[in-house]
C-alpha cells in the first residue's frame, strides 16, 4: 500500500491497511445483477455475513439500491425498510465492520446510528448534503467515479484520458471533501470499473491503477463478476469466479489497498498465497 492512510477507524473498529483487505459485498436489493434477491430475508443476511466474515472478509458491504447498469433508483423509505433493519441485526454479531453502500444522506446518517461503521458512495457525495452528512458522521467514506447515472452511465461513455479524467474527479473531490469537514484520513478512492466506461476503458483505467495509487489515499476496487471479467472470459455470471479473483489479485499486486468481492473465500486464499510467493 502507498498511500500514507495506515488504517480506517469505522466507528470503533479497525480495518488495518497492512496488507490487501477485503471488502465482502452483502446485497439486499431485489434485483442486483449478480446475487439479486439471495439475501433477502434478515436471517440469511447475518449468516451470509457470518460466513463471509469467517472466510476472511475485512468490512461487510450492504447495499440496498442496485446500481447495475440500468437500474433505476430506490425511494428513500424503501431503501431504509431494506438496509436498517439487516443493518441492526448484523453489527453485533460481527467484529469487522460494516460499510453501507448509499448515496442519500439519510441513509448515511440512519445506518451509522444503527451501527454502520463506514459509507461506500458510488455518487461520491455529490448528492445534496452528503459531504455534510459524512462529515458530522466522522466515519471513512469511499468516493467512487461514475460517469453519468446507473441509467444511462453505459450510453457511449466519453473519456479524454480514462485514467487521467477519473484520477483529477476523484482527487477533486477529495479535496472537496477536505474542505467541508472530512479528514483525510476518513478518505478511501475508488475508479468505479463499469460505471460509464467500455471494457476498453476498464482495461486502461486498471492500468492506470499504478497511478493512482501512489496518492494520499487508500484504494478500493471492485471488478468482481461484472461485465468486464465476463468479456475478457466469455462467461456468464456464475462462471466469473476465476476471472474475478485474477483481477483482485492483480490489483493487489499494484497496491490497491482494498478489493470489493462476491467471493470471499476465494479471494482470500488467492491473496494470502500471492501475498505470501511475489516478491520481485
Ligand atoms: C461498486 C460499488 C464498485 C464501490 C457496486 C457490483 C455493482 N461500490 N458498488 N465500487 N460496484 N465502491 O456490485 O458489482 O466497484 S454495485
Amino acid at each position: 500500500m502507498n498511500s500514507d492512510i495506515r488504517e480506517l477507524d469505522c466507528a470503533g473498529r479497525i480495518v488495518k491497511l497492512d496488507r490487501p483487505r477485503i471488502m465482502g459485498i452483502l446485497n439486499v436489493t431485489p434485483d442486483s445483477f449478480s446475487d439479486g434477491g439471495r439475501w433477502l430475508g434478515k436471517s440469511d443476511a447475518v449468516q451470509h455475513a457470518t460466513e463471509m466474515q469467517e472466510a476472511g472478509a475485512d468490512i461487510i458491504d450492504i447495499g440496498g439500491e442496485s446500481t447495475r447498469p440500468g437500474a433505476e433508483t430506490v425511494a428513500l423509505q424503501q431503501e431504509l425498510d431494506r438496509v436498517i433493519p439487516v443493518i441492526e441485526a448484523i453489527v453485533p454479531e460481527l467484529a469487522v465492520p460494516v460499510s453501507i453502500d448509499t448515496s442519500k444522506p439519510q441513509v448515511m446518517r440512519e445506518a451509522v446510528a444503527a451501527g454502520a461503521g463506514m459509507i461506500n458512495d458510488v455518487f461520491a457525495l455529490q448528492q445534496d448534503g452528503a459531504v455534510q452528512a459524512v462529515a458530522d458522521l466522522a466515519v471513512p467514506v469511499c468516493l467512487m467515479h461514475m460517469l453519468g447515472n446507473p441509467r444511462l452511465m453505459q450510453n457511449n461513455p466519453v473519456y479524454d484520458e480514462v485514467a487521467n479524467d477519473v484520477r483529477q474527479f476523484l482527487r477533486e473531490r477529495a479535496r472537496h471533501c477536505e474542505n467541508n469537514g472530512i479528514l483525510s484520513r476518513n478518505i478511501v478512492l475508488d475508479p468505479g470499473f463499469g460505471f460509464g466506461k467500455t471494457l476498453e476503458q476498464n482495461i486502461t483505467l486498471f492500468h492506470g491503477l499504478t497511478t493512482l495509487v501512489t496518492g494520499a489515499y487508500p484504494v478500493l476496487v471492485g471488478v468482481s463478476r461484472k461485465a468486464m471479467i465476463g468479456q475478457l472470459t466469455g462467461r456468464g455470471m456464475p462462471d466469473r469466479v476465476p476471472g474475478s479473483i485474477t483481477a483482485a489479485v492483480l490489483a493487489a499486486r499494484m497496491g490497491v489497498a482494498i478489493v470489493r468481492v462476491h467471493d470471499v473465500e476465494e479471494t482470500a486464499d488467492a491473496l494470502n498465497v500471492a501475498t505470501a510467493l511475489w516478491r520481485v
